[in-house]
């Protein structure tokens, strides 16, 4: 049987699928994701990625992160494709539980998912550093240098940065989602980014499928691997 023929199969079996995934979910809107050869890891900047979105960078070069996270992690014209889609449509059909995911797009939110985890927050919530008023990414897209509020404080984006803690709800929800799942879809993402990572381990059934363009540290543990494009191969899973 060929992979799409097995996971197709799994999903049919399944009535609690949890999705699991990151950066590479996305690549296929245009949004480029950190490791990959023309990721953002991979362009020269002054300073390191994991430097420029650390919270102490932000709090000491708060010019220099604004500029960063306005031109390389805003991109608010991608569109959902079609592995977003298809995870929309498993949930509405019944066969889907939960999306838990590192990106901050909101693209699975915009492809119709209703339960979305979004471990590391969305650039699509954003708030008064000083009175905690809420502000638009459109907002935050047009504003120049840092982005204040009419009280004076900066507007942080609701993004989790290097050196920041995950929201306790948000984990005990995915948490809860992939300890119940009948089938975990890990996709998209190199899984090293922690304690982020570390979650896929609460999952104990024995369908782990793993779609990624490249081998991860993972693949041993999973029921399924298929090394391709996410949106290709969720093109044609069947419900
Ligand atoms: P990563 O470390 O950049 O890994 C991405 C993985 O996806 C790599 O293993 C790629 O081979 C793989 N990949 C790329 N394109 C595809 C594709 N079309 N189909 C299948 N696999 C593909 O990203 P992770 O998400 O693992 O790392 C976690 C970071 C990246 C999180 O903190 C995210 O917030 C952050 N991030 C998010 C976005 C976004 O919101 N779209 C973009 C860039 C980075």
């Amino acid at each position: 049987m060929d992979s799409i023929s097995t996971l197709n199969r799994m999903i049919a079996e399944s009535s609690s699928i949890v999705f699991f995934g990151g950066a590479g979910v996305s690549t296929e809107s245009g949004i480029p994701d950190y490791r990959s050869v023309d990721g953002l890891y991979n362009q020269k900047f002054r300073y390191p990625p994991e430097t420029m979105l650390s919270r102490s960078f932000f709090d000491s070069h708060p010019e220099e992160f604004f500029d960063f996270y306005r031109t390389k992690m805003l991109c608010l014209t991608a569109k959902p494709n079609a592995a977003h889609l298809k995870l929309a449509q498993l949930e509405q059909a019944g066969k889907l539980s939960a999306v838990v995911t590192q990106n901050i797009d909101g693209l699975h939110q915009q492809a119709g998912s209703k339960t979305v985890y979004e471990l590391h927050g969305s650039v699509h919530r954003n708030r008064c550093m000083r009175c905690g008023a809420s502000f638009t990414a459109e907002f935050m897209q047009q504003s120049d240098g840092v982005p204040r509020c009419e009280c004076g404080g900066i507007v942080k984006p609701d993004v989790v940065l290097y050196e920041e803690s995950l929201d306790g709800e948000v984990i005990s929800g995915a948490v809860s989602a992939i300890s119940r799942a009948d089938m975990l879809i890990i996709g998209g993402t190199s899984l090293a980014v922690y304690p982020a990572a570390g979650f896929v381990n609460y999952y104990s059934g024995s369908r782990l499928v793993m779609i990624n363009l490249e081998p991860t540290p993972y693949d041993h543990n999973a029921d399924l691997v298929i090394n391709g494009r996410i949106g290709e191969v969720m093109e044609q899973v069947e419900i």
